[in-house]
């Protein structure tokens, strides 16, 4: 059948539990686009072998993922939501591709910089060739937009690079995709270190996981990292604690960041922190709800995870099969 509606790709890997980093700079987009556009919705177990992971906690945290795709908003009769492991294009692509990328350009990206640093003990061969298997997640379904947030996009200008030379080898192969990143919210910062981004390998107090209950949640905000002024205002260079605060409470009473300021003129930190997490659990707590009922059901988790692999399957395995004739593998 000819494809009507522009295609979206984009993954989570299941480390950790996500965070409210992830639902900010990335789900809230996601969610928009499911009417508008064709959408794939990964869950990138595949990615997360490139850090050590318990095989127990690896595999539970994947089913969560998928839980929590479903509970903030995802259908599956809208879009298709799976596992990457399910569909082996992805891996068979990857390895294509990696034969089409260059090692000074993956030495280039500041993930691998990042992550190597922090796993100085494990810099092994997947963490280098990391954004080569996401070019092949992209690349696989002709997607014309990945939403991903600001740290992503590197990765996304990559996989560009790596299509546009295979496509000028081999003809008009791969769609070139182009990333999607928000004006608000592309970048939300660790609460304890504000400096930095919020992450799910941070130290807990930095971060707000998705499933935090109300309580903890209020807790973190209250100990949240600010400044020796007294005023809320925006600014991220001279105030990055108070505008990451702003930031999070606008996207989350879907107010305008000036908006946002008016609401706290006058009112002190202590004050305004406490908002700032009352909008965040009443946020998170429908989904927290639904996300409990949905992993008590089993059945419904698995024909989600079938169907949207048998589908995702489909339209990768006529890429793969495009790009394994052009370049010449054996078809006898
Ligand atoms: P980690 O922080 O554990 O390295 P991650 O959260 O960056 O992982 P994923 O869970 O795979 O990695 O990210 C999923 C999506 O969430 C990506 O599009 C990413 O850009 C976005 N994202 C992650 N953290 C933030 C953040 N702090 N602010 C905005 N967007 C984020
Ligand atoms: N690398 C991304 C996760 C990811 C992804 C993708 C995002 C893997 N494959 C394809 C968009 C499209 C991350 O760490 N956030």
């Amino acid at each position: 059948m000819q494809q009507v509606k522009d295609r979206v790709f984009s993954g989570t890997q299941p480390t950790g539990v996500p965070t409210l980093g992830n639902y900010v700079g990335a789900y809230r987009n996601w969610l928009k686009m499911q009417d508008d556009y064709d959408c794939l919705f990964c869950v990138v177990d595949m990615h997360s072998l490139t850090v050590r992971n318990d095989a127990a906690e690896l595999r539970k945290n994947a089913k969560s993922l998928l839980a929590l795709y479903l509970a903030v908003g995802f259908d599956p009769e809208k879009c298709i939501l799976y596992f990457q492991s399910h569909v082996p294009e992805h891996a068979q692509l990857s390895w294509i591709l990696n034969c089409y990328t260059y090692m000074g350009e993956l030495s280039r990206m500041t993930q691998f910089k990042d992550k190597s640093a922090k796993h100085s003990e494990n810099i092994n061969a997947g963490l280098f060739t990391y954004p080569v298997l996401m070019a092949a997640d992209i690349l696989l379904f002709n997607v014309q937009y990945v939403p991903v947030g600001e740290d992503q996009k590197q990765h996304v200008e990559i996989t560009r690079d790596i299509a546009e030379r295979f496509n000028n080898i081999y003809g008009d192969v791969f769609t070139i995709p182009k990333p999607l990143i928000s004006n608000v919210g592309a970048r939300i910062m660790s609460l304890s270190v504000p400096e930095n981004k919020m992450s799910k390998s941070d130290d807990a107090s930095g971060y707000i996981s998705m499933l935090d209950t109300t309580d903890v949640i209020i807790s973190k905000f209250k100990k949240a990292v600010t400044d020796s002024e007294k005023e809320v205002r925006y600014d991220p260079k001279a105030k990055p604690g108070v505008s990451n605060l702003l930031t999070i409470y606008s996207v989350m009473t879907d107010k305008s960041v000036k908006d946002a300021e008016k609401d706290f003129e006058g009112v002190g930190y202590g004050g305004f922190k406490l908002a700032v997490g009352e909008a965040v659990a009443d946020k998170l707590k429908p989904i927290q709800d639904e996300y409990n009922r949905i992993m008590d059901d089993k059945v419904y988790l698995e024909s989600v995870s079938k169907d949207g692999a048998q589908k995702a399957r489909k339209i990768a395995m006529k890429t793969y099969g495009k790009v394994a004739r052009k370049v010449g593998l054996a078809q006898i």
